[in-house]
């Protein structure tokens, strides 16, 4: 009884984490899987946009550009710096033959800036195009998601607000 309450719960758990309708593009060799985003509070500027990039073709190619109805959208890579993480936009990601990359809080991600007004909402989709060197455009949607607690998406949060106190 209590090991089948424990079960249930671990379930539902598992069903809680996993992306409302899972979802994937594919272009020549490569598989673009569940891109994603977080919602955004009324006041965010700028929301993170995720996925995976699997390259099963003969050849490297490189993720571009991403396009997306927003005033910017940038490519950026989480960096740590003597313990502070910070962001920059970085010029091109490169998806080697063979290799999985995977954009997500904390790594390489799609910035959505200028959000202003226009916040980020769960169970929406971004449409958007991503720009590769060899694949060339290719059409996909960004599912938001909502946040849940302990999800890596709050340290995308975590960079543009002051905690106060030092965690040392
Ligand atoms: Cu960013």
């Amino acid at each position: 009884m209590f090991l089948t309450r424990i079960l249930g719960a671990a379930a539902m758990l598992a069903l809680a984490a996993l992306p409302a309708g899972a979802h994937e593009f594919t272009a020549g060799g490569l598989t673009i899987g569940h891109p994603y985003a977080f919602e955004t509070a009324p006041t965010a500027m700028a929301g993170g946009g995720f996925m995976t990039i699997t390259n099963e073709g003969a050849e490297a190619d490189r993720l571009l550009a991403v396009r997306a109805d927003f005033p910017k959208v940038e490519i950026h890579e989480t960096v740590e710096k003597d313990g502070v993480a910070s962001m920059q936009p970085v010029e091109a990601i490169d998806i080697p033959a063979g290799a999985t990359v995977e954009l997500k809080p904390g790594g390489y991600h799609v910035m959505f800036v200028g959000l202003e007004g226009r916040p980020l909402v769960a169970g929406t989709m971004i449409p958007a195009t991503l720009v590769f060197e060899k694949a060339g455009e290719v059409a996909i949607e960004f599912a938001v998601q909502k946040r849940g607690e302990g999800d890596m998406g709050h340290m995308m949060e975590g960079m543009s607000h002051d905690s106060g106190e030092a965690s040392e």
